[in-house]
């Protein structure tokens, strides 16, 4: 086995299966991909053969040849793949769907819509402004967040699920970090915060943090 992460420091979906990576264990090669430099590297050939949709992240295990895209697909591909003692999904499958509903609520309608191509065609089309661009973000980011706190009052405990990490908190630390990012006040989620602060005291989950990256700004 030799895991092969392609992904960007600050991009939410390499930053969660990096937590993924870390709290299974696994050992593997960063290799980054620079969303921005030279009109955008998601868009060169070389990394289109490694995932057709020009976005990031792209997990390798060269071992076995296999190729996978999408950050929660990914995640639990490396979950069932490798058992060990830290699992990342609940054993009942009502429990299951809980978690996916949170991990949805941000991978399917929260991270799309402030994604660096959405907001870049709307300002191409549109002449927007930089903090036009916030606004966008931060709302759609806001709106998410508080169907998810309301959520997370009837099931969390030190994490979105009682108290073991699954992929819902996995999914909520890089979305709060991109929050902060766009300036949203976060008072009006005090659930999200203490599940964040908890997630926060564990190594998988500051190693994985966008500031340890290499190729960190
Ligand atoms: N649903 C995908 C989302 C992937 C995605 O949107 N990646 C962003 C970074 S977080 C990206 O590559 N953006 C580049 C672009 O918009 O050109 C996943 O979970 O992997």
């Amino acid at each position: 086995m030799s895991l092969k992460l392609y992904g960007y420091w600050r991009s939410s979906a390499s930053y969660r299966v990096r937590i993924a990576l870390n709290l299974k264990g696994l050992e593997y090669e960063y290799i980054p991909v620079h969303l921005t430099a030279d009109g955008g590297q998601q868009h060169k050939p070389d990394y289109i053969n490694l995932n057709p949709s020009e976005l990031i992240p792209t997990l390798v295990d060269d071992d076995e040849d296999i190729i996978l895209n999408q950050s929660l697909a990914i995640i639990e591909y490396l979950d069932e793949r490798f058992p060990g003692e830290c699992s990342l999904m609940p054993v009942h499958a009502l429990d299951r769907a809980r978690v996916r509903m949170i991990a949805d609520d941000i991978a399917c309608d929260i991270q799309p819509l402030g994604n660096l191509r959405v907001v870049n065609y709307m300002a191409e089309r549109w002449d927007i402004t930089e903090e036009q661009k916030q606004v966008w973000i931060r709302h759609w980011i806001g709106l998410g967040l508080k169907g998810i706190e309301k959520r997370l009052q009837t099931t969390a405990a030190d994490y979105c699920f009682g108290f073991d990490v699954t992929l819902a908190d996995i999914c909520l630390v890089p979305q709060v970090y991109n929050a902060k990012r766009v300036g949203l006040d976060m008072t009006p989620y005090p659930v999200i915060n203490r599940i964040v602060n908890n997630c926060m005291e564990l190594d998988s989950f500051v190693k994985a943090s966008p500031e340890y990256q290499v190729d960190a700004q």
